[in-house]
């Protein structure tokens, strides 16, 4: 059978890559790009596109019946850092549209909703190193207890509904394509940019602030790969950790002057950012995605470092 894939926040960092990698797949007829904003020049040129506000129930009520996705990729969100100047919003948006789009997942028998959490789910009583799949979950941002509510919701779905949902806690992810939208890992990105445009970059994240993030190439393989694989095979339903590679502002910046000899970082003083970093784990334990459909980190801190500027420095 065809897939006819919806993708939702198609715009956004994720979504920017997951829809090309999808449309090269699937075909890109069959791969609808959604989005509350106008759709990027990438998104606009290889195929189908529609309007979407995840939280306007009828206009998405009617996405559905005109489209009948068999999958549908839910990346509306609003992130943590700006999630903390506007917690209603954040909340409203994050759970809401879930809300929304699990309900039409069962009236019109969508075949598989992903949906992404995050390492936002942790906080400062998680363990720190490692951070195992179940352990004690505080999270203090309006994000991160947002991602963790939904969690229950999807595992609820599955269970009372029998809704074929999947999702990863997707550490801070990198990538060359698009621009992070408002997170509290968006420095690993900017410093690409600008170790590129003017050779320096004022980190608002302290220098030892170790977190795990990940590069994009691995972050899409690994979503295709969680909804390609056999239902029996998943085990978890709320949301499976995916570790990736963990490292400090410090650390980035060695890797980029092996490239760059010139490039100087500093730290800014004072970042609400940085609490949310703090009640972040710093490095995470992904073996129940290995076990269950064989996840293996493909880009470590090195190989991450030389494709990124490889790519950037054509663009910037
Ligand atoms: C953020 O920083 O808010 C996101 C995330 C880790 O979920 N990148």
């Amino acid at each position: 059978m065809s897939e006819k894939i919806l993708v939702i926040g198609a715009n956004g960092q994720i979504g920017t890559e997951l829809v090309t990698a999808l449309r090269g797949i699937h075909g890109a007829e069959n791969v609808i790009a959604s989005d509350i904003n106008s759709p990027t020049y990438a998104i606009r040129n290889n195929g189908p596109f529609e309007f979407a506000n995840v939280l306007d129930k009828d206009n998405l009520h009617h996405l559905f019946d005109k489209h009948r996705p068999t999958q549908v990729y839910l990346l509306a969100a609003m992130l943590s850092a700006v999630g903390e100047q506007k917690p209603k919003m954040a909340w409203d948006l994050n759970m809401t549209g879930l809300l929304h789009v699990l309900d039409f997942a069962v009236e019109f028998k969508t075949a598989k909703v992903f949906w992404p959490s995050s390492i936002a789910v942790f906080g400062p009583h998680s363990p720190q190193y490692d951070t195992p799949q179940y352990c004690v979950m505080d999270p203090n941002t309006v994000y991160g207890f947002s991602k963790l509510a939904g969690e229950r919701w999807c595992e609820y779905y599955f269970t009372k509904y029998g809704v074929d949902v999947r999702s990863i806690r997707y550490p801070g992810l990198i990538g060359w394509k698009a621009n992070p939208g408002g997170g509290t890992t968006d420095y690993a990105v900017h410093i690409f940019h600008e170790a590129l445009k003017h050779g320096k970059y004022q980190s608002f994240l302290s220098a030892n602030t170790a977190l795990p993030m990940m590069y994009m190439e691995d972050a899409i393989r690994a979503t295709i790969t969680l909804m390609d694989a056999p239902a029996e095979q998943i085990s978890i339903r709320s949301s499976y950790n995916l570790g990736g590679i963990s490292f400090t502002p410090t650390q980035l910046a060695d890797e980029i002057k092996k490239h760059l000899p010139d490039f100087e970082i500093s730290y800014a003083d004072a970042d609400p950012r940085q609490a949310i970093a703090d009640s972040w784990p710093k490095s995470i334990d992904d073996s129940q995605a290995q076990q269950d459909w064989g996840w293996k980190l493909e880009y470590d801190l090195p190989r991450m470092t030389q494709d990124m500027l490889q790519n950037l420095k054509e663009l910037v």
